[in-house]
């Protein structure tokens, strides 16, 4: 070759050769590159299901499962084929005219590839877009029989579920910790249809009508010149319409308490928000509100936390929700009901039931438990499953019925809708994550993306060519027949109710029902918002609002804002408070919280050993955290590091142990295991100083023994301190934090005590 340029090129990638590469001219392993040494050398089954992966699989009637099967249906075989079935003899060269030659348009393996490639994202849902879900299980009780015909909720009836949480108003890649509404969207494949619950974690909504809708999510979203803030209602935007709209008071306080920063989807509330209706076998009604109470209890972040997440751990709540089942520590909610007798007013105790801004005091009206949910399975693909899953309000089995609350029948028209542009044409309840578990027989035809072979040549009502099918079902068939409720003829108006016009004495309600440290937290996430807002008239409307809710409110955030405190809007009715809206108080299990155990690895493993199995044993998580990552100790008895100091942030725990301490002078029962926590030459390596200190300011279970208390000490924790347990060893230590960590935080800790 006389071109220098092409000579220079070939001697060096002749130079760079593997030198145990394979032979040139091998059919199929073209080139110089070698491949890596532990690629398999020959070909196997697919991977076996996890352990939470296990157990019945529902067959779905209608075909493919909603759960499982789907993964191995879309991969059949062990060899590498195209989208047609032809097996493929290289997956990682363009077909070239010649090693350095052109690729030839004709390589049908290429385009197919790059094609699908480019098409693999679909839009990410309007709101909601981040989310993750869980399979799962639910039982009934029975309970709710004498007012509801729905099969599912009938004594012990086990229906599959699968349930989204999500944030609001971030995209798709956003921080799970962000301050926000949370998505709680149950999905239950019952023997009589698909019954979608989709709630939230808070039981209001920030609007009354659904033609709002836009409005509020456009306000909240990213302002749309920079498209910032990303995942955020710390913006003028936001501020501007909850505070010119007053009828979002009380949904904004509920996300300015600690009910916007959740600690875990385990851990959360979900409310249907709107005022149900429920049909006995007789056809009687009784309006309801859906509830779902988390066996854990619902407990939250602190801000500090939730903000430093963002960034160490933006996966969180989805990596909690995920470990927790793969570890079987399957999360649990009761599900429940408030009933209301079904009158023409439809109040309770003067609360318009057809106002999402309006909850009904559990004090007034108890929630009635009606049967069970649990989580027992994650999903096997991201995108078949939790990108894929379409919710809709209207998705209703015989037994529940609807109301003319107008946020709710705005709703009604919007899931069918967006699930067009979502999911690209009106065949998504095909897809095998919304597929029902019983029959279906409609006479739905043809459309983008048809899985169907529909039979028979007349889809049509009445024919009489396919035998008169499919037949129609009365209520006593099984059939939906709607609540005959009378409509009143009236008006056509835009209007709203005179009922709708109190805005005050709801959240008014909420903030007298927080404890101290609630109202703290309350107070800090307003002048937080606040403060990023630069508009001062959206601070003073918000200012105006906030006063009118509780005078203090109005007076601490101005304060901390710099701003006179102005006059309220309104005189606001006397409420009494709902003890039961507080999150502080109470004893829960401790299934699946996570408890770090620092030690520099070298003395006292025993202990280490020991406080780690009695960890386990509780039913919680130990994670080991070293110098550094590898093993301590040798042979069988050798421990896992699972965090070092570096990946160790004090976030990721709900408690802290130290074991051991420097300075005792001997290697005995941890008595140089913190020895690195406490640095050497006796100060604290900063870095576990840090986790101590965060932890300690957090609120959260501290322990130690063998003389732990000098790297505490360095770290700024007063040993005497509420919260700080200083024990004979690792398991008589843990004792006392797990009782600690009944209580969620050492709330004792706050300035603002309990
Ligand atoms: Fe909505 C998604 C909850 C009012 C329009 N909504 C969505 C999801 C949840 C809620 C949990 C995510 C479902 C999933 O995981 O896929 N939305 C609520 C609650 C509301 C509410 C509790 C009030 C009580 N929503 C609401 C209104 C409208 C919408 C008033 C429109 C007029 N919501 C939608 C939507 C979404 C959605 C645009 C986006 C993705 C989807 O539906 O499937 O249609």
């Amino acid at each position: 070759d006389s071109n220098p340029l092409k000579r220079a090129a070939d001697r060096i990638s002749e130079a760079l050769r593997p030198a145990t590469g394979p032979e040139d001219g091998v059919p199929g392993k073209p080139g110089p590159e070698s491949p890596p040494v532990d690629e398999p050398t020959s070909p196997r089954g697919p991977l076996p299901p996890k352990s939470d992966q296990t157990g019945p699989k529902p067959v779905s009637p209608t075909g493919q499962s909603t759960r499982l099967e789907h993964a191995q249906v879309a991969q059949g075989g062990d060899r590498l084929t195209d989208a047609q079935g032809t097996r493929l003899p290289d997956s990682d060269h363009s077909l070239k005219a010649g090693a350095r030659g052109p690729v030839l348009l004709r390589d049908h393996h290429l385009r197919e590839k790059v094609m699908h490639f480019d098409h693999e994202r679909i839009p990410e849902r309007v709101v909601h877009a981040r989310g993750a879900a869980a399979h799962g299980v639910f039982r009934g009780y029975g309970t709710a029989s004498g007012i509801s015909r729905a099969a599912f909720l009938g004594k012990d009836v086990e229906t599959p579920v699968f349930v989204r949480f999500s944030t609001v108003l971030g995209s798709r890649g956003s921080a799970d910790t962000v301050r926000d509404t949370r998505g709680f969207a149950t999905k239950f494949y019952t023997s009589e249809g698909v019954f979608d619950l989709v709630g939230n974690n808070m039981p209001v909504f920030f609007i009354q009508d659904a033609i709002k809708f836009p409005d509020v999510i456009h306000a909240g979203k990213p302002h749309p010149d920079r498209e910032i803030p990303q995942a955020q209602s710390a913006h003028d935007t936001f501020w501007d319409f909850v505070t010119l709209h007053t009828e979002a008071t009380h949904h904004t306080l509920w996300n300015m308490s600690d009910r916007g920063i959740p600690r875990s989807y385990r851990m959360m509330e979900g409310f249907g928000v709107h005022t149900f209706r429920l049909v006995d076998a007789e056809g009687g009604t009784t309006l309801v509100k859906f509830h779902w109470k988390p066996r854990l209890g619902a407990h939250s972040l602190v801000w500090e936390e939730a903000q430093l997440l963002g960034g160490v751990d933006p996966d969180f709540h989805r990596r909690d929700l995920a470990d927790a089942i793969e570890a079987g520590a399957y999360p649990r909610w009761e599900l429940g009901i408030q009933t209301f007798p079904d009158t023409p007013e439809q109040t309770f105790e003067g609360i318009d039931l057809l106002d999402s801004t309006n909850l009904v005091p559990e004090e007034l009206a108890p929630v009635q438990p009606i049967g069970l949910l649990t989580l027992d399975a994650n999903p096997s693909n991201y995108f078949a499953e939790t990108e894929q899953v379409a919710f809709h309000v209207g998705h209703l089995v015989p037994g529940i019925d609807l109301t003319d609350d107008p946020l709710l029948a705005g709703r009604l028209f919007s899931y069918l809708d967006t699930q067009i542009s979502r999911l690209g044409g009106p065949n998504f309840p095909q897809l095998p994550i919304n597929r029902p578990h019983s029959p279906v027989n409609d006479m739905l035809r043809d459309g983008m993306h048809q899985t169907a072979v529909h039979r028979g040549v007349a889809p049509y009502r009445p024919n009489s060519l396919d035998g008169g099918c499919p037949f129609l079902s009365g209520a006593e068939e099984g059939g939906y027949v709607e609540a005959p409720v009378r409509v009143e003829a009236a008006r056509k108006v835009r209007e709203a109710p005179e009922s709708f016009a109190d805005h005050f004495s709801q959240p008014r309600r909420f903030w007298l029902s927080m404890s101290p440290v609630e109202r703290e937290h309350i107070i800090g996430a307003y002048t937080f918002e606040l403060g990023k807002c630069y508009e001062q008239a959206v601070r003073e409307r918000a200012l105006r609002v906030l006063v009118t809710v509780d005078a203090e409110l109005g007076a601490q955030v101005a304060a901390g804002l710099g701003l006179p405190v102005p006059d309220p809007i309104a005189d606001v009715p006397e409420v009494s408070p709902s003890p039961a809206l507080s999150q502080v108080g109470g004893d829960w299990p401790v299934d699946g919280r996570v408890v770090g155990v620092v030690t520099d690895g070298t003395g006292g493993l025993d202990d280490v050993r020991a406080v780690r199995q009695a960890v386990l044993e509780a039913g919680m998580v130990p994670l080991v955290i070293a110098p550094t990552g590898g093993r301590l100790g040798s042979g069988e008895d050798a421990l896992t590091v699972q965090r070092t100091y570096v990946t160790a942030r004090s976030v990721e725990f709900d408690a802290v142990l130290v074991a051991g301490t420097p300075g005792t002078g001997d290697d005995a029962g941890g008595a140089r295991d913190a020895k690195a926590a406490a640095g050497r030459g006796g100060t604290t390596d900063p870095r576990v100083g840090l986790l101590l200190a965060e932890a300690y300011r957090h609120g959260k279970a501290l322990g130690g023994w063998a003389g732990a208390d000098a790297a505490l000490t360095a770290a700024g924790v007063p040993t005497d301190a509420p919260g700080v347990v200083l024990g004979p060893d690792g398991p008589g230590t843990l004792r006392d934090v797990v009782t600690l960590l009944g209580t969620h935080r050492v709330w004792s800790r706050f300035e603002a005590t309990a």
